[in-house]
């Protein structure tokens, strides 16, 4: 079997290998691995004590005597709520009920882009299924829970080695009363490229039936043209579509003067002529002040005419003032985190909001007790990840030079220490800014920002000027982001690209100036289905995990892999996920809903001749021995 080949293999026995073995060689997988789930799970949790989590060794680490966080008891009515209505009256039903609604409406984005902008994504689904018994309950008056799309999908199978379609499920399965909305990027579906047309209506086909009910959608050049694939299959869905306009730039500074309040209007126009029941308004590095987002909203609840869905974050430190700015202007729903995932790149203080406006006429309808006891939850919750903090200490209006999402800022950061570029961040973020410039001033938001982010770190690590990259006479190799970007692989901003940057990145080659997916021949979904099954030893392939492998298929294959091996460790303690286990300690693990594993580590051996440590175990009472290489 797969245990008994790994122990064999020339590479593995020297000791040459890194955590990336098991994925790039591929014949230790010439045997299907028959281990039972409990013994995978066993050696999961026997590596990882042995050898640590490649992903927390040497970063901070939670604090002593850590206690597994419990969720606030449900206890209110956990049938009323915006997903019931939905199911009743459908997209055009919830429309007209948020026309009448006075008060302000939330989105609780905790779970997505919360832990996406502090926790680098981090945030495991067992931490999440946990609460949303209490969302249902206790906070149903929310507009709705955000919890998948945008960075979390390609995370969850990468990095915590767990199925995001099941997290989905189990969410919606444990809060049938709410709706769960997502972040879907357009033609680039919840990756990093332009997908075929059929893969991203197979996306969204498939995603509103896991359980999405509110898709915000958005391009990450603000072209319409790239969104209508996905907005027409979430249409076809019977679920809510979100046509989202991204913010970028000052309405207020005449300099500025591309993205200015006809832009938006316009383009709030075009979406509500493209289908959307809800526009969406996503300040995806909290861009928006107090002053404008008066006149915006105003202007686009005005002329648009759909109900408007409000997004920032908190990076400058005054995205509560610009949410009660959109309130007063008569926004119909805002986005919070809950306190103990808000503030700084996140988005603004739920609890702080539902305060501010206690007593007036848009009081959101919340029990302020129930936001703090779920976010007490999550604050515990947060502690288990205290690898994964940024380590970001205040507010900085410096967001208003650089423009960078959220989410990217503190990954640019961390991007930029690895390249060693620490001390030169300030630099990075001036680099950015000029790269922006040098692109035709466009919107920043994943992907195109990472591309704006590729070409930064290239420059100033290069030493190189934004005078010298428009040099024509100047060699310059540019980041391969920026080629395709250039080739026009995402779509086309405001104006197109200026053509000196193109002819040179392109070193005359013609760009692509039309609707990338028109030129994507649609994918044979069986084929890739037995493709994927074939690569993962015949195991069955459903259509979430097609769906996954169609989006990132390097990705997934290594999930498949690894799954292989590891089992369902979705099932353990975030502690023991991440750090292992102490002799002595026990974990219960539920494998299946009603069937759990009780986990006590008896001890740990020392190293053997074969560089093979024993790791004892007692499995529901029973003794097990589970050996694994000493890799430290
Ligand atoms: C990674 O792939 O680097 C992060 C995911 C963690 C995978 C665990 S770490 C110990 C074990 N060895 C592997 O090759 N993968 C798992
Ligand atoms: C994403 O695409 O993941 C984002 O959060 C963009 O703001
Ligand atoms: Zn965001």
């Amino acid at each position: 079997a797969f245990v008994e080949n790994l122990l064999k293999h020339p590479t593995f026995l020297s000791n040459q290998y890194t955590t990336k073995f098991i994925d790039t060689t591929p014949e230790l997988f010439d045997f299907a691995p028959r281990l039972d789930r409990g013994t995978k799970v066993l050696t999961y949790i026997a590596d990882i004590t042995v050898n640590g989590h490649p992903e927390t060794a040497g970063r901070v680490k939670p604090a002593e005597g850590y206690k597994t966080p419990l969720a606030p008891p449900p206890h209110g009515d956990a049938t009323v709520g915006t997903r019931t209505l939905l199911d009743s009256k459908g997209p055009k039903g919830v429309v007209e009920w948020l026309e009448k609604q006075t008060r302000v409406l939330i989105t609780d984005t905790t779970m997505r882009d919360g832990h996406q902008s502090l926790l680098a994504t981090r945030m495991r689904s067992i931490d999440m299924i946990r609460a949303a018994p209490a969302y249902a309950a206790n906070l149903s008056p929310l507009f709705s829970v955000e919890c998948w799309g945008g960075a979390t999908f390609d995370v969850a199978y990468r990095f915590l080695q767990e199925c995001p379609w099941q997290r989905l499920r189990d969410i919606r399965k444990a809060m049938p009363n709410i709706m769960t909305q997502m972040l879907l990027r357009g033609s680039n579906g919840v990756g990093y490229t332009n997908y075929p047309d059929n893969v991203v209506q197979e996306f969204v086909r498939q995603a509103a039936e896991t359980g999405i009910d509110v898709f915000r959608v958005f391009d990450s050049l603000n072209w319409v043209e790239n969104m209508r694939v996905a907005m027409d299959a979430v249409v076809e869905s019977g679920k809510i579509c979100e046509g989202a306009v991204c913010y970028t730039g000052d309405l207020l500074d005449p300099a500025r003067a591309k993205y200015d309040l006809k832009y938006y209007v316009a383009m709030g126009k075009e979406l509500k002529a493209a289908g959307a029941h809800i526009l969406g308004l996503k300040d995806m590095a909290g861009l928006l002040k107090p002053a404008g987002a008066r006149i915006l909203i105003k202007a686009l609840k005005e002329e648009v005419g759909l109900p408007v869905h409000f997004h920032t974050h908190d990076t400058s430190g005054i995205g509560g003032a610009t949410i009660l700015a959109a309130v007063d202007a008569g926004v119909d729903i805002v986005d919070c985190a809950l306190d103990s995932f808000s503030g700084n790149t996140s988005q603004p203080t739920m609890g702080s909001i539902v305060e501010a406006l206690k007593g007036s006429e848009r009081d959101p309808g919340l029990d302020i007790a129930e936001v703090r006891r779920l976010s007490d939850y999550f604050e515990a919750v947060r502690g288990q990840y205290a690898a994964f903090e940024s380590g970001m200490q205040a507010p900085a209006s410096e967001v208003y030079l650089h423009e960078m999402p959220g989410g990217q800022f503190t990954n640019l950061k961390a991007q930029a220490r690895s390249m060693g570029l620490e001390e030169r961040w300030h630099e990075v973020a001036e680099t950015y800014a000029e790269v922006n410039q040098m692109f035709g001033d466009i919107v920043k938001v994943t992907p195109s920002s990472k591309v704006v982010g590729d070409m930064a770190l290239m420059m100033v690590s290069q030493g190189l000027t934004r005078a010298e990259v428009e040099d024509p006479a100047k060699e310059v190799s540019f980041p391969d982001s920026v080629i395709d970007m250039m080739r026009g692989n995402l779509g086309q901003p405001p104006g197109g690209f200026p053509d000196a940057i193109v002819k040179k990145a392109l070193k005359g080659e013609a760009p692509n100036l039309e609707r990338p997916g028109k030129h994507l021949p649609p994918v044979d979904l069986e084929a890739k289905r037995a493709e994927i099954s074939a690569a993962l030893d015949g195991v069955d392939i459903d259509d979430e995990d097609l769906n996954g492998y169609l989006m990132y298929p390097k990705v997934f294959q290594d999930y498949g892999a690894r799954h292989a091996i590891y089992g369902p460790v979705r099932c353990l303690p975030t502690l023991t996920f991440f750090y292992g286990m102490q002799p002595g300690e026990e974990i219960t693990a539920e494998i299946d809903p009603g069937k759990t594993l009780e986990i006590r580590l008896v001890t740990v051996g020392d190293t053997q001749d074969d560089g093979e440590v024993r790791v004892f175990f007692e499995l529901n009472g029973q003794p097990r021995v589970i050996r694994v290489p000493d890799r430290k």
